[in-house]
């Protein structure tokens, strides 16, 4: 196992060092436009992008008004649909009028899968800029986290694309009765639409272009040794595979193993 793990290391610093090299030559330019991610395009989140699975949420840009979705409050709160949405003719606004400390809309009997990597999107805005705070776990007792614990997402008054990437857990698990809540307590407005959980197809797959290659390799190997903190861009986070906040060996292993799938 020991020898296995050092081979691998050893491939792998192989496969790096060439890429170090390779970058310098005319290859550059595709590796920088690479670099380069496409911006968060909201046509990019309504449609299935190559390297994601469907999302699991229905009605998830609330054009069929507020089927699926859930509403409670324990104080004086609205859920309606507006228009126009985010780019499209409807989108979801919760109208809080007071403060609150069980306010929430959500969508249950979510299917996701253990040890699978997810990506959580999706728009919003408040008119007095409070957070919205995320959680996704299992809907019935003993309500298990699944990946989303309480996550707060800093809302303003312009429609702004949020993300959150996670591996669903518990490990070996099916997960078929997730529940996914956004939870608002500050009086306020707050608007939603376009959300968005799918799961990232491709391991090592990180410029999202359907193929583990070398344009990958280069992007991680650019950013090797990076550490990943708050600030970090969505890129970098994007190398550190394993998610453990560092882009390092463990992460060009992953990438090693998909490569050319
Ligand atoms: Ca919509
Ligand atoms: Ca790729
Ligand atoms: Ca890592």
């Amino acid at each position: 196992m020991q020898t296995e793990h050092r081979s691998l290391v050893v491939a792998a610093l192989g496969i790096a060092v060439f890429v170090t090299i390779a970058s310098t030559l005319p290859i550059q330019n595709s590796i920088q436009s690479a670099l380069n991610p496409k911006p968060q395009s909201h046509a990019a989140t309504t449609q299935a992008q190559t390297g994601y699975g469907d999302n699991v949420f229905l009605n998830y840009g609330f054009e069929d008004g507020r089927t699926n979705w859930t509403f409670f409050t324990d104080t004086a709160g609205v859920f309606s649909i507006i228009t126009p949405g985010s780019d499209s003719d409807k989108a979801g606004q919760i109208t809080l009028s007071a403060q609150s400390n069980n306010t929430q809309i959500y969508q249950q009997d979510l299917l996701l899968t253990s040890g699978k990597k997810y990506r959580f999107e999706f728009d919003g805005r408040a008119l007095n800029s409070n957070d919205l705070n995320v959680s996704l776990y299992q809907q019935t007792d003993p309500f298990t986290n699944y990946g989303i614990n309480n996550v707060s997402f800093n809302l303003n008054s312009n429609w702004q694309h949020f993300y959150y990437e996670f591996i669903a857990s518990p490990e070996n698990t099916v997960l078929t009765q997730a529940r996914l809540r956004f939870v608002m307590s500050t009086r306020d407005t707050y608007t939603v639409d376009n959300i968005q959980l799918r799961e990232i197809l491709k391991i090592g797959d990180i410029n999202r272009d359907g193929v583990v290659d070398v344009f990958d390799l280069g992007l991680l190997v650019a950013h090797y040794g990076v550490q990943i903190t708050d600030v970090s861009d969505e890129m970098t986070r994007r190398c550190d595979i394993n998610m453990d906040k560092v882009v390092n060996v463990f992460d060009l292993g992953l990438l090693i193993a998909n490569y050319g799938k």
